[in-house]
């Protein structure tokens, strides 16, 4: 990570990693989605996300796939190098430190023209939240939830999608009701514009959701959500069998590193 992502990072509470996969990668990763496409599921009406935000609103909910770490061979092969990609790992060690693990599995978040937002979210205070945070101190960051989001499409400006509230995740008062549903001060939301093959980094202690997206091309972004190696916000999982010693160095379950947990160096 560069002292200039460090610092933007810092400022903003999230970063982007340009061209974390090459355009083979996400064809490839693309193709393997297409194989089990039927098996994505249309968020119900009932589980609704737009937090009755008139502005958040859709004609449908948004697609979410996930279990594609554990499809069979080769339609996992792209998302098993997603999840510990040698473009990542330096970014999450400067971000949450040797030792990082993967919190929640990987899944497909996709939306198509005229899919809802949803509300923003996250944890800036004005209390101390113990899984959703943004320390710095003694010269590196401290991050509880941090996710990535891996886009498999072009997200252009006006499209909707993720946004941010920068800065928020240094925040020493709650978001207004009316910012969160995006009826208030929206020259303060960004929305990140990215092509596909960028990783989109931020904490999950930013103010943060998404907006309906308005683009005739579907959205496709990978979200993972990892966290420090003695962390868990979800319950732990068991390494899977076919994990390589680089899986099952993000996948081992919550402890110190200085337990002989398996690390990943930069550049490896
Ligand atoms: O649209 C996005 O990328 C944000 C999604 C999100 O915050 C979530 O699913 O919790």
């Amino acid at each position: 990570m560069t002292d200039n992502e460090k610092y933007l990072f810092d400022l903003n509470g999230y970063t982007v990693i340009e061209g974390m996969l090459s355009p083979d990668e996400v064809a490839a990763a693309n193709a393997a989605i297409e194989n089990h496409i039927d098996t994505m599921r249309i968020r119900p009406r009932e589980q609704a996300l737009n937090g009755e935000s008139p502005a958040l609103e859709g004609e449908h909910g948004r697609g979410e796939l996930g279990g594609m770490l554990h499809w069979p061979e080769p339609d996992c092969l792209p998302f098993r190098e997603i999840m510990a990609h040698p473009k990542l790992v330096p970014y999450l060690n400067e971000i949450l430190g040797k030792g990082f693990r993967m919190d929640h599995q990987m899944f497909l978040l996709s939306m198509d023209k005229g899919a809802e937002g949803f509300i923003f979210h996250g944890s800036s205070g004005p209390g101390f939240d113990p899984n959703q945070y943004y320390i710095f101190k003694n010269g590196r960051f401290h991050n509880g939830l941090t996710v990535v989001g891996v886009q498999l499409t072009d997200v252009t400006p006006g499209d909707g999608g993720l946004i941010v509230v920068p800065g928020s995740h240094k925040s020493n008062f709650p978001c207004p009701p009316d910012m969160r549903k995006y009826l208030a001060h929206q020259e303060n939301v960004r929305q990140i514009v990215c092509k596909a093959g960028d990783a989109v980094i931020f904490t999950e202690a930013v103010t943060h959701g998404t907006l309906p997206w308005t683009s005739d091309t579907p959205r496709r972004t990978l979200l993972t959500r990892y966290t420090a190696g003695n962390m868990a916000y979800t319950p732990s999982y068991d390494v899977p069998e076919w994990a390589d010693e680089r899986e099952r160095a993000v996948m081992e379950k919550p402890y110190h590193t200085r337990l002989n947990r398996p690390t990943l160096d930069d550049g490896e």
